[in-house]
């Protein structure tokens, strides 16, 4: 236990991989010539819905919404499914094939916490319910990669209004599936587990919140967080939780999974702001995914003339962290 323990220091530095070491790992995975896997990507990620149709298969492509705007230039989809951050699968970018085993039908979603009637809905039910959309957005991990995917999915809002939550709620609270058997890494009892995540009500009800259970036009890749994952794409991608089975109302602020783990580099809002370093980077650009070159980050990453008001009474507050 005191050997693992210090892996606990060593966890943001894992989160702080570069892309660069990830792709020289699979060029060396080439050279030792087991990369022709590696090499068949694409056509390896679609062939997972041959053997299982996705019931939702249907819904998609969703009519776009351009209101917030369609950022260009958009990320290849071979980059955005195999370039990945789900911890419980794998602690590096590679987890996409091992994020297969992980069954998304059925997927119950338990409502409840501050809520008129707790309840449990299946995905398909809820989609069935939703307006499904998709909206072009751009992401911004905290390691500073950054891409541009057309999510396809539903305000945070509409699933808020279909939770009914008591007046007094101030923070809805998403969880991931705990299932250790499939997501090998939850057997490392030193990480939170399950992944949690949350945003103030208000964040919630805005405009750009929103729920991606599809992307590129089909459903959402299990590596990307299928069924259904949180996307606020003016705050740090480790808001994202993915693959969410749980949804409470509450009037305490939640603690997530990495700010458990290291408060004083991951905290509640995470929004992007090129100014404020993070503690040991600079957070002023940023590295497209399949780009060489370094762009500037933007503040809120662009999105600050449709959420920039939900700060101004909390100046006091760590906003960018
Ligand atoms: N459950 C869970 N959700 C998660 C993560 C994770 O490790 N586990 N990683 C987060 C981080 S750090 C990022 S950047 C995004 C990555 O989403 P993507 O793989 O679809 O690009 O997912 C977020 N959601
Ligand atoms: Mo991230």
């Amino acid at each position: 236990m005191l050997i693992k323990r210090t892996r606990g220091w060593e966890l943001p530095e894992r989160l702080a991989t570069p892309e660069s070491s990830y792709l020289k790992r699979r060029d060396l995975v080439r050279a030792m010539g087991l990369g022709a896997a590696a090499l068949a990507l694409p056509s390896a990620v679609m062939a997972q819905d041959k053997t299982a149709p996705d019931p939702s298969a249907g819904l998609y492509p969703a009519k776009r919404n351009d209101k917030y705007g369609v950022p260009t230039p958009m990320t290849a989809e071979r980059q955005a499914t195999t370039y990945n951050n789900f911890y419980e699968f794998g602690t590096d970018k590679s987890i996409w094939r091992e994020a297969q085993k992980l069954d998304v039908r059925p997927w119950t979603i338990k409502v409840g916490g501050m809520v008129e009637k707790p309840f449990e809905v299946g995905i398909d039910d809820l989609l069935a319910k939703m307006p499904l959309e998709e909206r072009v957005y751009r992401h911004r991990c905290v390691e500073t990669w950054s891409m541009i995917v057309p999510w396809s999915g539903f305000p945070v809002r509409s699933l808020v209004e279909f939770c009914k939550p008591l007046g007094s709620a101030k923070y809805v609270v998403m969880k991931t599936l705990s299932k250790p058997s499939v997501m090998r890494e939850q057997r490392d009892l030193l990480y939170p587990w399950p992944y949690t995540e949350g945003l103030a009500m208000d964040e919630a009800m805005n405009d750009l919140a929103f729920i991606a259970t599809g992307l590129y036009g089909k459903p959402i890749p299990k590596q990307n967080g299928a069924p259904l994952r949180l996307v606020a794409p003016w705050k740090y991608g480790f808001k994202n939780v993915k693959s969410i089975v749980s949804i409470d109302f509450t009037d305490k602020r939640p603690v997530s999974f990495w700010e458990k783990l290291q408060s004083s580099e991951y905290g509640f809002w995470a929004n992007v702001n090129p100014e404020v370093p993070h503690p040991r980077w600079s957070q002023a650009t940023e590295k497209p995914l399949g780009s060489d070159a370094r762009i500037p980050t933007l503040l809120y990453n662009g999105y600050a003339e449709f959420v920039s008001g939900l700060y101004t009474d909390r100046k006091a507050e760590k906003l960018f962290i």
